[in-house]
């Protein structure tokens, strides 16, 4: 503060000319925010996804190691995004001050780690599938601006050099504090501008415009008794909000309808691409499916169910004409997510495969893929529901391998039959039990229950809505006082009854009975 200024003028030995700690790292601090503002506001018109720090968090989801991932999803679930962005501020302070620190006395060390840190943004988002070249501009542009605050702050933070014919008159801490704020202040009206202007075109502005997708082959109306959420079962259909969420993406995409379009290519004999206008003006179905998610545990909620609203699958694959040859479907997102489905499961006319548009009555929305996705009943998401996709390529198993597969994931994925307790409640001597079970394509025959190591017990099953859907269950069971186990397990309609061999999710999905304690 004023220690310089009230130096005495008396002779003293040269002070070697050093930012304090806490000027140099406010040096590094104020040319990481530029960085951040800045990029974000190029971002904001050239693409949110050309954002450096989008990029780069997106950058460490992709490279991160298999274990790390499925961690990741397994115990953070859908706070695992919010939980990298702050791991990843904290990491980018961190190589802030270190920037300022290692620039005490000259701005060398520090510009170079602005550099580095600046490369590695602009690399990040160089890798990305999803915007165009012009995006390079964000990273770029972050970079030389935030070289240019450190090497600028750092200037004029540094005292001059001691002369003993004059008094030492850099500025006061105060003065370059409030230039360090000041900087500050403007990367951060910079990164909001960049989020209000990547909004304006965003993907809800697209959505609202869609209107009511009405489908000509409506599904039959629900039975009355398609589940038992009276008893504790959850509701047949997944309002869309409670639908389970699982994406690599770090931000969701933002797609609009008019930029949106389908590519069918590969091994196919014409190469055909459809519009959204394209896809809507078909006749469109409706369809209750149950999706899964692979790393659904024993007793999870990685299970929703929805009508979704399309076009048969095979309908567009029909007018590329796939080839005999080809082993699979290899689907891409706009944001880069690959997903592989065995060929002869895409073009099977039974199965049932959508490009949904629609969800329980709306537009798909924003995180569920809008404006389309696959969705293919009976296999896991990552090998079937590419959300946001934009291209279908037919190939050889040999030629491509996509996201999960590279991080060791099974290339066949068919659901495992299962089934759930979500209730287990206890009055007056009688225990309540109700759940969900689920085989999809195959259909559940029945769901047993048994108390402790006793008898197998039948339940009553809600009305079947089709194969590619859960079914529900509950029973009444007389138990004894006391804590106990109840345990559930499925058969499905093949007469295959769920194993009791605990597996883990990977590599092609948890099995196992599912059991909870009660006491009585
Ligand atoms: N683009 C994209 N699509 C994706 C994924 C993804 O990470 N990115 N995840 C898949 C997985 S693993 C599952 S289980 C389903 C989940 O779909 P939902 O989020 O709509 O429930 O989407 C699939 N489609
Ligand atoms: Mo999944």
């Amino acid at each position: 503060m004023s220690v310089l200024k009230e130096a005495p003028q008396t002779v003293k030995p040269p002070e070697p000319r050093r930012l304090s700690l806490p000027i140099a790292s406010l040096v590094g601090l104020a040319a990481l925010i530029t960085a951040l503002g800045v990029g974000h506001l190029i971002a904001g018109f050239v693409g949110y996804n050309a954002s450096p720090f989008v990029a780069v968090a997106d950058f460490v989801i992709a490279h991160s190691p298999h274990a790390v991932v499925v961690w990741a999803e397994r115990t953070l679930g859908t706070a695992d995004k919010t939980v990298l962005k702050i791991g990843l501020a904290v990491v980018l302070v961190l190589f802030a001050v270190l920037a300022g620190q290692v620039s005490r006395r000259t701005p060398r060390g520090g510009q170079i780690v602005v550099v580095l840190l600046g490369i590695a943004g602009v690399a990040a988002v160089y890798e990305r599938t999803d915007v165009g070249q012009l995006a390079l501009l964000a990273p770029v542009v972050s970079l030389a601006a935030s070289a240019f605050v450190f090497t600028w702050l750092h200037h004029y933070a540094l005292p001059p050099a001691f002369d003993e014919s004059r008094p030492p008159k850099g500025p006061t801490r105060r003065q370059v504090l409030s230039r360090g704020i000041g900087v500050a202040a403007g990367a951060g009206v910079a990164a909001v501008a960049g989020q209000v202007i990547s909004g304006t075109g965003s993907a809800d502005t697209s959505r609202a415009a869609v209107g009511p997708l009405v489908a000509a082959r409506k599904a039959p109306p629900l039975p009355p008794d398609a589940d038992f959420q009276k008893l504790g079962s959850p509701p047949f259909i997944t309002p869309n909000s409670d639908f389970y969420r699982i994406d690599t993406a770090f931000v969701v995409p933002q797609v609009r309808t008019e930029e949106w379009n389908l590519k069918i290519h590969g091994l196919v004999n014409r190469e055909v691409s459809f519009s959204y206008n394209d896809i809507r003006s078909r006749p469109l179905v409706e369809r209750e499916i149950t999706m899964t998610c692979v790393s659904n545990e024993v007793g999870g909620d990685l299970i929703s169910t929805a009508k979704f609203i399309g076009v048969d699958l095979v309908d567009l694959l029909d007018a590329a004409g796939v080839q005999s040859g080809a082993e699979q479907m290899y689907a891409t997102s706009i944001d880069g997510f690959t997903c592989s489905t065995p060929a002869k499961i895409a073009l099977d006319p039974t199965r049932g495969a959508m490009l949904a548009i629609g969800m329980n009555g709306e537009p798909l929305p924003v995180e569920h893929g809008f404006p389309a996705r696959i969705v293919i009943p009976g296999l896991y998401g990552y090998v079937s529901a590419t959300k946001w996709v934009t291209s279908l390529e037919f190939a050889k198993w040999d030629d491509r391998q996509s996201y999960w597969l590279q991080r060791g994931w099974a290339e066949q994925a068919p659901i495992k039959t299962e089934s759930r307790i979500d209730t287990a409640k206890v009055t007056s001597g009688k225990l309540r039990v109700a759940g969900t079970a689920w085989a999809q394509h195959i259909g559940i025959a029945k769901v047993e229950v048994r108390v402790d190591q006793g008898p197998w017990q039948p339940t009553t099953l809600s009305t079947e809505v089709n194969k590619d859907t859960w079914r529900m269950w509950w029973t009444d069971l007389a138990v004894p006082s006391g804590s106990h186990t109840v345990t559930v397990r499925a058969t499905d309609q093949s007469g295959y009854t769920q194993t009791d061999q605990a597996a883990e999710p990977v590599p092609d999905g948890a099995s196992g009975w599912h059991s909870v304690m009660v006491n009585a």
